[in-house]
């Protein structure tokens, strides 16, 4: 009998990766979607996932759903990677998104734990969580002090899900990922918007690149590599909560730099002090613009992990360098844009 797993977020990012991983070691893959006009499965389609993955419509916020989703399936992992995942809107969605990614946690392990306590279950946990900086590099043992409302939520989704693992001996990890990118990133993410415009940019279908915050350093990995850390964690004979991360950080500003190195952009940087007289387009430079509509009311601004449990105890090792990632960030934009996909976008 294959193994069955159920990953909660199939259409996001890294549900894509995760679909892929879990296919290719012979699992019986089950992914909740939520009915919308609309469901977008083209991260599967591009992995070339489509009909791989047994699709049921399940939505975080009906408890009743989640309920019989996992009665009908009877799964022997269960990977939460549902959540209303940006940071920006959750100032403005703080409910939703504390419904969601809060409460959403707690009606899933309930359920869990009523009606397949023998499976074993991950929670996405967040960089974020750390927020203002308290210590450098941060570890499973750094204080948290989140700075927005999606990571207060996430907050209580890591308590609870350690909280059912203490109370009730569930096979209950948390994972503490940093931020992990790749080409199936959501475009409001801002390696994406930098990747996709410049490549939009490239091809004369956008004039200038706007920007908030490019001072924020976070340490960014690939989705891909990330998704291997979450399996390791469900097959450890005790559950845990790890931390993920390359261990090296880039502040914005760098990860636009290195995309535009790549294109062979010149950069004229406008606003925030810079000076915006004499960019001259024959010179070939692109204008990339600070927008404080783009700022956050409270903002992380140094994030970098200290994934050592993670390499001693599961044998994780990311393997994609920040360089390598841009790269294949760029290139499938470049390809995108060149196919004319992008043109819809707006940034
Ligand atoms: P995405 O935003 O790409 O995917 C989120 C998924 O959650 C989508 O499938 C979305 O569905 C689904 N979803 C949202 N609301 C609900 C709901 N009410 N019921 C059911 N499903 C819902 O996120 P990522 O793949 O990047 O991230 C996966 C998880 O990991 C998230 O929980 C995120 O917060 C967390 N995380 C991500 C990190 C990263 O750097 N990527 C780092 C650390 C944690 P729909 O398509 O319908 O919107
Ligand atoms: P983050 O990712 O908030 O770290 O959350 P995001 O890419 O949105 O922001 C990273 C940093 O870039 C600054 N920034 C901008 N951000 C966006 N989106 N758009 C801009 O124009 C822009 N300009 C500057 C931000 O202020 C911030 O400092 C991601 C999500 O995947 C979460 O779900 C996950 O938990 C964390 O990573 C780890």
């Amino acid at each position: 009998m294959p193994k069955r797993a159920f990953i909660t977020g199939i259409t996001g990012q890294d549900a894509a990766y995760l679909a892929k991983f879990l296919l290719e070691k012979d699992y019986e893959v089950y992914g909740a979607y939520r009915r919308s006009a609309s469901v977008n499965l083209w991260r599967l389609h591009d992995l070339q996932l489509d009909g791989k993955v047994k699709l049921v419509p399940m939505d975080l916020l009906e408890l009743t759903n989640i309920m019989r989703t996992i009665q009908e399936i009877a799964p022997d992992e269960i990977y939460n990677l549902a959540a209303q995942s940006f940071v920006g809107i959750s100032f403005d969605q703080l409910i939703y998104t504390t419904n969601v990614n809060a409460v959403g946690v707690a009606y899933l392990l309930e359920s869990v734990r009523t009606i397949r306590p023998e499976a074993r279950f991950y929670q996405a946990s967040t960089s974020e969580m750390f927020g203002k900086v308290q210590e450098v590099p941060q570890n499973e043992k750094t204080p948290f002090y989140p700075r927005s409302p999606y990571a207060v939520a996430k907050l209580y989704g890591h308590w609870i899900t350690v909280n059912y693992r203490e109370a009730h001996g569930m096979h209950a990890s948390s994972g503490i990922l940093f931020n992990h990118e790749s080409p199936l990133r959501g475009r409001e993410f801002v390696t994406r918007k930098i990747t996709a415009s410049l490549a939009k940019i490239k091809h004369g279908q956008q004039e200038v690149l706007e920007l908030g915050n490019l001072d924020a350093k976070r340490d960014w990995g690939f989705a891909g590599d990330y998704v291997e850390g979450m399996w390791l964690m469900l097959q450890q004979p005790t559950a845990d909560d790890y931390v993920l991360a390359t261990g090296e950080s880039r502040s914005v500003r760098e990860f636009v730099e290195t995309a535009a190195a790549q294109l062979g952009f010149q950069i004229a940087w406008e606003g925030e002090g810079a000076d915006t007289k004499g960019i001259d387009r024959k010179t070939g430079a692109v204008i990339v613009r600070v927008n404080p509509a783009f700022y956050r009311p409270a903002e992380v601004d140094y994030l970098l992990g200290d994934s050592t449990k993670a390499r001693t105890k599961l044998g994780w090792t990311p393997k994609v360098t920040f360089e390598e990632l841009v790269e294949m960030m760029v290139k499938a934009d470049m390809d995108r844009a060149a196919r004319g996909e992008l043109e819809h976008l707006n940034f």
